[in-house]
C-alpha cells in the first residue's frame, strides 16, 4: 500500500465546519413552504437543525475515513507516524473527530424531538437555539483535533514515499561516501528529495525498473551514519522500521577517506549497521572507484562491457563483470559510470533471491498445465 498523504483533503477548521454547516441549513430552512405558520417554522426549524448536524457528520467521518488506519497500514508507515507526529495522538485525535460526529447527531434527536413535541413557535426557536450551541460547543471541543489534523497532514505530506510492496534497497553508510550521488546514477527519471522531520539533510529516492519490477533506492543521510549511542529514539525507531521495508541492504565505505572519515571508523560503522539490521542481507560496496589508488585492476574491461550492453539496447540480464577494489569488493564510480550496470544486475539478482516466495506464484517462465 501507498501512503496516501499527499492525497489527503484538507482538514477544515472549526469555524470554517461551523460556518459551512449553518449557511446550509439556513439555505434549507429557506426551502420550506407550508402555509401554515406552526407546520412551516416546525419543518423550518427541524430542517435547520438536521442539516447542521448531516453536515458536521458527513465531513468529520469523511476526514476520519480519509486517514490511513494505523491497523492497516504498513510498519514502515506506522514507525513513520510514531516519529513524526506520534501514533497515540494520532488515534487520540481521529477518535474525538469520530465522537463528535455522534454527539451532533445525538444533539439533532434530542432537540428536533422538543421541536416536534411543542405547537409554540417560540419554544421551537428555542430548542433549534439550543441545539446550534450544543453543536457549537461539541466543535468547540473537536477543535484542537481538526487543528492537530491539519498540521499533520502538512508533515506527512513532506515524507518520502515508499511503495513497502515492492523492492526497496537502502543505501546507507557514512556522510559524504557518495549515497547520493550512487542513487542518482542508478536511477532512471525523476529522483525524489525530501527531508524526513529529524535530519536537516536531503533524503533521495530513486527508482529503477528491471524485470518489469520497479525497484526503489533510499539514502539514509543521518540515520545510519552516526556511532549507535548517539542516537535517538526517533532516529532508531525509523532504523527499526527499514528493517521492514528494505529487501537488501547496500553499505558504501569510502576507502578514498575523503569522506572524511576514518577507514576503522567506517569499519566500526558497518557493524553497527550489521547489529541494527539483523534480518536484512547486506552488501558493501566501495564508493568513489575513480578516485582508489590503484585504479581497480578491471576499469577498462567492465567499463568497456557495460558500453556494450548500453549499446546493444541494455537487453536481458547477463552476468557483467563486477567491477572490484583490490580487497575484491564490488565497487563503481557514480561521477565516472563505471560498474554501475553490473552492480543494478547484481542488486537485483539478491533481491530476487531474498524475496519470500509465495507458493501460489509461479515462478517467471512456468506454465500451469491443466
Ligand atoms: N570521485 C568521486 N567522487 C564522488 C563519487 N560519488 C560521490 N562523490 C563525491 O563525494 C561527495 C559526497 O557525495 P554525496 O553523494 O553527497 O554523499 P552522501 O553519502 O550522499 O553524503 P550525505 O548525504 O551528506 O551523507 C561529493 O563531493 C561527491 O561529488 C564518485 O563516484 N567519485
Ligand atoms: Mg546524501
Amino acid at each position: 500500500m501507498k501512503v496516501t498523504w499527499r492525497q489527503l483533503p484538507t482538514v477544515l477548521f472549526e469555524d470554517e465546519v461551523l460556518d459551512k454547516a449553518f449557511s446550509r441549513a439556513r439555505k434549507a430552512a429557506d426551502r420550506v413552504e407550508d402555509p401554515n405558520r406552526v407546520f412551516r417554522t416546525r419543518k423550518q426549524m427541524t430542517r435547520m437543525v438536521q442539516t447542521a448536524a448531516d453536515i458536521i457528520h458527513t465531513m468529520l467521518t469523511e476526514t476520519v475515513h480519509s486517514w490511513p488506519s494505523l491497523d492497516q497500514s504498513p510498519q514502515f508507515d506506522v514507525a513513520m507516524i510514531e516519529a513524526c507526529v506520534g501514533t497515540d495522538d494520532y488515534r487520540h485525535h481521529l477518535s474525538m473527530l469520530q465522537w463528535g460526529a455522534s454527539q451532533v447527531q445525538r444533539i439533532a434527536t434530542q432537540n428536533n424531538r422538543k421541536i416536534i413535541r411543542t405547537a409554540r413557535i417560540e419554544l421551537m426557536h428555542e430548542a433549534r437555539r439550543e441545539a446550534y450551541g450544543r453543536i457549537g460547543s461539541i466543535m468547540g471541543r473537536v477543535g484542537p483535533s481538526l487543528k492537530w489534523l491539519n498540521e499533520s497532514r502538512e508533515i506527512m505530506k513532506a515524507l518520502p514515499q515508499i511503495d513497502s510492496s515492492l523492492p526497496v534497497i537502502v543505501v546507507c553508510g557514512a556522510p559524504n561516501v557518495g549515497k547520493s550521488a550512487f542513487i542518482s546514477a542508478l536511477s532512471s527519471g525523476n529522483m525524489e528529495v525530501n527531508h524526513y522531520p529529524f535530519t536537516t539533510k536531503q533524503i533521495h529516492i530513486g527508482h529503477f525498473t528491471q524485470r518489469r519490477l520497479q525497484h526503489q533506492m533510499v539514502d539514509t543521510p543521518g540515520l545510519l551514519d552516526r556511532p549507535m549511542h548517539e542516537r535517538n529514539s526517533i532516529e532508531l525507531q525509523a532504523i527499526a522500521a527499514l528493517e521492514h521495508i528494505g529487501s537488501l541492504v547496500l553499505f558504501l565505505i569510502d576507502r578514498t577517506e575523503s569522506c572524511g572519515m576514518s577507514w576503522q571508523d567506517q569499519m566500526n560503522l558497518l557493524e553497527d549497521v550489521e547489529r541494527l539490521l539483523p534480518g536484512t542481507e547486506l552488501m558493501v560496496v566501495s564508493s568513489k572507484a575513480d578516485a582508489l589508488k590503484p585504479l581497480p585492476e578491471d576499469w577498462d574491461f567492465v567499463k568497456e562491457s557495460e558500453e556494450r550492453w548500453r549499446n546493444n539496447g541494455s537487453q536481458g540480464e547477463p552476468k557483467l563483470p563486477l567491477l572490484l577494489d583490490d580487497e575484491g569488493r564490488p565497487t563503481m564510480s557514480a561521477l565516472e559510470n563505471v560498474g554501475l550496470d553490473a552492480l543494478r544486475l547484481e542488486v537485483v539478482r539478491k533481491v530476487k533471491a531474498a524475496e519470500v516466495v509465495d507458493p501460489l506464484v509461479l515462478p517467471e517462465g512456468w506454465h500451469r498445465t491443466r
